[in-house]
């Protein structure tokens, strides 16, 4: 963690029974204090898939004397996000308000929204000694993540959740929102960033990557298509996701229906097609944002076509005819500025993601050149699905 050995996936690396050998924990376990679990934990472990902030779920015994999850802490990553206390405004807002809504609505206060605690102090986050942020949130029992679709149903319950999310936040005041990280997806500054750090080119990687760079290059005009129909007022700023991967829904363990969505450091005003357009990216994929055999890498159109239906299902409503109608480019530009985002950090030496290998994020930018190669081969027949659920 801070120092000592690295510590594999899923380990305990804090325990309030043993002394965990190499391991320097003392962040985690002041943290574990912070939130007032103290003795009452038993351990900690690793969590979750995030390429951002570093997360663990912490053990505590249940009647029985089981060692069962019941929350999940997280360090916030300062370097992305530069005022964790917006950050936590934003995420207390917002989850309050969805709370008071599944109240008069009688659902399940306990699994269909996230539901954050403060420190013993009452403050939203906890500072360790070396000035990084920590958070706390009740663990979703019964819960499961998928980090890609196994059956296609799951990627209807998550247009379903995620559409629904669009509908629960119409009247959310968007205007109390901080924008946690500025322009985050301005497309146009994204690509003015990616020729940034090609100009520099400061790790020399430059020359191992030319026909990516020429990809982004040669869509410098596609870039601007929905920031512009935003500016001249063609489409509305929605508070909207801003990360809606598939991974960031919880499904239930047993129906496998979305439950709730998570990962919410990113609610902040944007637009519909992004949100949907970020879905498709990642999950009407053939294979995993970081597969390597780019022969297993496709662009599902009957992913799309079911994501779409139970998208619209929901949100057909609340969306205007220009919304609808944007949202086949949100996931060609979604898709476009990931890549360019991954082959920006690998040009930069991979300072923004996390990565568990030298070429991580390379291999990650081409898988979505490959799904944007493939989204513009089929965009007429992508239009065409759209229509057919308008
Ligand atoms: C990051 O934290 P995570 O893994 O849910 C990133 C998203 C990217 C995504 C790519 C704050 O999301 O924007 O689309 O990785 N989040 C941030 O997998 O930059
Ligand atoms: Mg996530």
């Amino acid at each position: 963690i801070e120092s000592g050995r690295k510590v594999e996936a899923g380990e305990v690396i804090f325990s309030t029974r043993r002394k965990i050998e190499g391991v320097d924990s003392r962040s985690l376990e002041d943290a574990v204090y912070a939130f007032g679990f103290g003795p009452l934990c038993s351990y900690v472990k690793p969590f979750g898939e995030g390429h951002i902030n570093e997360t663990y779920a912490v053990y505590m015994p249940d009647q029985n004397g089981n060692d069962v999850p019941l929350y999940v802490l997280q360090r916030i990553n300062v370097n992305v996000f530069k005022n964790p206390d917006q950050v936590m405004d934003n995420i207390f807002g917002v989850t309050e308000y969805l709370r008071n809504i599944i109240r008069q609505e009688g659902g399940d206060l306990d699994r269909e929204a996230l539901s954050y605690i403060k420190t013993k102090s009452g403050e939203t986050y906890f500072e360790d000694d070396n000035g990084q942020p920590w958070r706390c949130l009740h663990y979703v029992a019964n819960s499961i993540c998928h980090q890609q679709v196994e059956r296609p149903e799951q990627f209807y319950q998550s247009a379903l959740s995620f559409g629904h999310f669009l509908k629960q936040l119409g009247d959310y005041p968007a205007e109390s929102l901080y924008e946690t990280i500025p322009q985050f997806h301005d497309t146009v500054k994204r690509l003015r960033d990616f020729k940034d750090a090609q100009r520099k080119d400061v790790k020399n990687r430059a020359r191992k990557c030319k026909p990516e760079i020429e990809f982004v290059l040669s869509r410098e005009d596609d870039c601007g298509v929905l920031m512009k129909q935003l500016e001249e007022g063609k489409l509305p700023l929605r508070v909207t996701h801003n990360d809606t991967k598939l991974n960031n829904i919880l499904f239930d363990a047993d129906t496998d229906e979305g439950l709730c969505i998570i990962d919410l450091d990113t609610i902040m005003p944007g637009l519909a097609a992004n949100d949907f357009g970020d879905s498709i990216r990642f999950g009407a994929s053939t294979a995993e944002e970081d597969e390597p055999d780019l022969d297993k890498v496709h662009f599902d159109i009957n992913l799309y076509d079911i994501y779409t239906k139970g998208y619209l299902e929901m949100a057909k409503d609340v969306l205007t005819p220009a919304e609808i109608a944007s949202l086949p480019w949100g996931a060609r530009l979604m898709t476009l500025e990931c890549g360019m985002r991954f082959l920006a950090d690998y040009l930069q030496g991979d300072v923004y993601f996390k990565t568990a290998y030298p070429e991580h994020n390379l291999v990650r930018a081409r898988t979505q050149f490959r799904l944007v190669k493939e989204m513009e081969e089929q965009f007429d027949q992508m239009n065409e699905i759209l229509k057919k659920y308008i």
